[in-house]
């Protein structure tokens, strides 16, 4: 296989429209301060999601931030180990300590079993992160929040277009909050949209989006740059318009991996719920260093040694980057099963610019380099 192959190739709508609507916004000369494709974009995400209010940001990142200042998160907030670092990283950036909690091996989302014994008087709220788009236990972290008095957002980043026990995720919490990065399976270029029912937090992140503008030269909250550009909003409303196509794409490739490693000995596809709604945007495997003759690293090289650049998010777990890694060394010894399934996971290439034929290649060359040498 010559050509590079990538994990996170974007998905992209019909270039036509894309293209056209680019020459309009150029021709309206309105670029950004939300603009009339944001506007559009952000209705066109609250009617998928079913939510009141849906605010697009420049990327989640910055959402993430925006919403646990909105919220008043203080102090310190509890969080998975086993997520993309920014989650940490916004918390922190806000002068929030993150509290990592341990994964359900099962789900690779929070335990909540695990969260009572981290919460301290300085706690003052819990964001989940709904893992691969398959939602976390929304019912008992809002149970534990509920008693304990804290708030609870979620950063739903890969879970767009999917559904947590029936109901839409983008509707649990005070607010969720998703990326439509370039790498995420509906994209904005770079982009984040915050989705609650809340009017009044929807408001002050509105104002906090816009330097804490509330008229003409008239400023009431400590706001920041949080605001996504027309030609973002422009990419992200054509690649809504083909959302049911790229599921579709998503859904083939993810059952083609499935039937491609059914039989590799101690290489297994993670599930979706065929309950839920899903979004299939990662294909992810756990190869079992007890059964499989070749651990997941020798699989991972095996891979970009053929130019197929499988990625091993989410290890090693926020807990052991900086500066985590520094702050709180000991944070390992409450999360062995971050430990444990982070060395065990790849995530494989999918999306529009794979095909089913494609993925049997890839599941080939795994079934081969998983033997025995
Ligand atoms: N929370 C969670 C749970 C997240 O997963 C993320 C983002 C965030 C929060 C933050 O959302 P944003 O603030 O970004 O909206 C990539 C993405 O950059 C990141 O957005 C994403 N998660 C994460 C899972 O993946 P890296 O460090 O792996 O990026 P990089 O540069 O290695 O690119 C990933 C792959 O995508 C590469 O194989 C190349 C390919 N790629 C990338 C881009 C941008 C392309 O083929 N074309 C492209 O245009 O983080």
């Amino acid at each position: 296989m010559k050509a590079l192959l990538h994990v996170g190739r974007p998905n992209i709508g019909n270039r036509e429209r894309f293209l056209q609507r680019v020459n309009e916004i150029l021709d309206r000369r309105w670029l950004s301060n939300n603009g009339p494709v944001v506007q559009e974009f952000e209705k066109r995400v609250a009617e998928t999601l079913g939510v009141k209010h849906a605010l697009a940001m420049c990327n989640a990142t910055a959402a993430i931030e925006i919403a646990c200042r909105a919220l008043g998160l203080k102090g310190e907030v509890i969080l998975p180990s086993y997520t993309f670092v920014a989650t940490a990283h916004a918390l922190h950036w806000q002068e929030i300590t993150p509290v990592f909690c341990d994964m359900d091996p099962a789900t690779h989302n929070i335990d909540p079993t695990k969260i009572e014994r981290l919460i301290t008087p300085k706690t003052t709220g819990i964001v989940g992160v709904h893992v691969w788009g398959r939602g976390c236990d929304t019912e008992a972290i809002q149970e534990i929040a509920a008693r304990r008095n804290l708030k609870v957002m979620y950063d739903a980043s890969h879970g767009f277009g999917c559904s947590k026990a029936g109901r839409m995720i983008g509707t649990f919490g005070e607010c969720e909050v998703f990326s439509f990065h370039a790498t995420k399976f509906i994209n904005c270029l770079e982009g984040g949209v915050v989705a609650t029912n809340n009017d009044e937090l929807a408001y002050q992140m509105r104002m906090m989006t816009n330097f804490g503008f509330t008229d003409f030269d008239k400023v009431e909250y400590l706001g920041i740059n949080g605001k996504m550009n027309e030609i973002s909003a422009a990419m992200g409303m054509t690649n809504l318009e083909a959302i049911d196509e790229i599921i579709t794409v998503n859904r083939q490739n993810y059952e083609a991996y499935k039937a491609g490693l059914a039989n590799v000995p101690g290489v297994s596809v993670i599930d979706y719920d065929p309950a839920e709604r899903n979004n299939y945007q990662y294909v992810v495997i756990e190869v079992d260093p007890e059964v499989c003759p070749r651990n997941r690293d020798e699989i991972v090289e095996a891979l970009h040694a053929q130019n197929i650049i499988a990625r091993k998010y989410f290890w090693p777990g926020c807990h052991r980057m900086e500066p985590y890694r520094s702050l709180q060394p000991n944070a390992g010894l409450l999360l062995p099963e971050t430990e444990r399934v982070s060395a065990k996971v790849i995530v494989l290439p999918t999306g529009q610019a794979v095909d089913v034929e494609t993925v049997q290649r890839v599941c080939h060359l795994i079934r081969t380099h998983s033997k025995n040498r």
